[in-house]
């Protein structure tokens, strides 16, 4: 009894081992197509820099991307700083030779101005 019952789970086994193969060949060839269909990886986060030169931002428009730093530089001979209008940032003062970065994390336009020279136009950007 116990010997029919192990001829017959081995003649199942063999049966089915063929199958097991194909099935195994499969997956492996169609593993590549499955990660060539995967979305692309995340961008890596850029550092974008701004001069502050001649009481002016240069670039004076700037595109980023939520992650990226955005640094300024302040190579005027006095302070500044880079304040958006809508309050998404803030620099403060950035002194002298200094520099100040933000990492942009909320989307959309955002102007922005010195705010120790208002009447001076030219220092205005904008940052999304
Ligand atoms: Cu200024």
């Amino acid at each position: 009894m116990i010997k029919a019952a192990r001829t017959w789970s081995a003649r199942r086994v063999h049966a089915a081992l063929p199958l097991c193969m194909a099935v195994t060949l499969l997956v492996w060839h169609a593993a590549p197509l499955a990660l060539a269909a995967e979305p692309r990886p995340a961008r890596r986060p850029v550092t974008h820099t701004i001069i502050i030169d001649a009481v002016a931002y240069s670039p004076s428009t700037l595109v980023v991307h939520q992650g990226d730093t955005v640094v300024w530089i302040n190579r005027d001979p006095f302070p500044h700083t880079a304040t958006a209008v809508d309050g998404t940032f803030d620099s403060k003062m950035i002194a002298v030779g200094k520099s100040w970065r933000h990492v942009a994390r909320i989307p959309g336009v955002h102007k922005y101005a010195c705010t120790f020279h208002p009447t001076v136009k030219g220092p205005c950007g904008s940052a999304t």
